[in-house]
């Protein structure tokens, strides 16, 4: 019985700590700065006249003196960003839509790439037709050996929010493309796509290409909030 209690004790302890570690790593890893989207004018749909929203992100290949990269308050995520040469969406991976709108995204990208385990993954998914261009040029997606990132927004598993999904690949920089002194291209792949918003929800966003650390390449910074992931607040 005592050693019972023993062990008992043992695993209780042992479920404190890791509860206790994933709620400080949680409050520790606090959200950036909302990217919000700014209405500029209008735009004719099939249900009509509707607000046009646009927003600007990047994507690096690491930080730089130019480019600091998400500043998460988690010395271990820092670190690892650092010595890891983690890429990363900027300036934010909390992002805040208008509801009941078209949003007009644009992505100037700077990292490498490689290939993406499913090529479904390399079209345009959940975009208004025809939106989709890259470097101005429409195009209907990337060759699934040379994707760079993906920005794919979705649902929570709940059913009680209005249907969200998009997801868009961005084509790979070439290895020998010309470099700055920060050590980006010297000119970005600009990716541009345009999807409509519903009524008020919340989602998250992630990046699908396996541009992380460990299992599959998806840790490091496919499972950091800041990095290749974060949150799609419609309002
Ligand atoms: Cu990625």
């Amino acid at each position: 019985m005592k050693r019972l209690l023993i062990v008992l004790g043992t695993v209780f302890l042992g479920i404190g700590i890791v509860a206790g570690t994933a709620a400080w790593a949680h409050w520790k890893a606090a959200e950036p700065a909302v990217l919000k989207a700014v209405v500029d004018g209008t735009a004719s749909t099939p249900d009509g006249e509707l607000p046009l929203a646009k927003l600007e992100m990047s994507i690096y290949p690491q930080s730089s003196a130019a480019i600091p990269g998400p500043a998460l308050n988690d010395t271990f995520a820092n670190n690892a960003a650092a010595s890891q040469g983690w890429p990363f969406y900027w300036p934010s991976s909390s992002i805040e839509l208008p509801a009941n709108s078209l949003v007009q995204v644009t992505i100037h990208q700077y990292d490498s790439g490689g290939t993406i385990y499913n090529p479904w993954l390399a079209k345009p998914q959940g975009i208004v037709e025809g939106s989709y261009t890259i470097n101005g040029k429409p195009e209907v997606g990337v060759e699934p050996s040379n994707v760079a990132h993906t920005f794919t927004l979705h649902m929570y598993p709940e059913g009680n929010q209005p249907y969200l999904f998009v997801s868009v690949p961005v084509p790979a920089q070439s290895a020998n493309a010309p470099t700055d002194a920060n050590g980006y291209p010297t000119k970005p792949i600009d990716v541009t796509f345009t999807f409509r918003t519903g009524a008020p929800g919340t989602y998250v966003w992630n990046c699908e290409f396996p541009c992380g650390t460990n299992y599959v390449s998806f840790g490091g910074p496919m499972s950091q909030r800041g990095y290749m992931s974060g949150t799609v607040t419609v309002v």
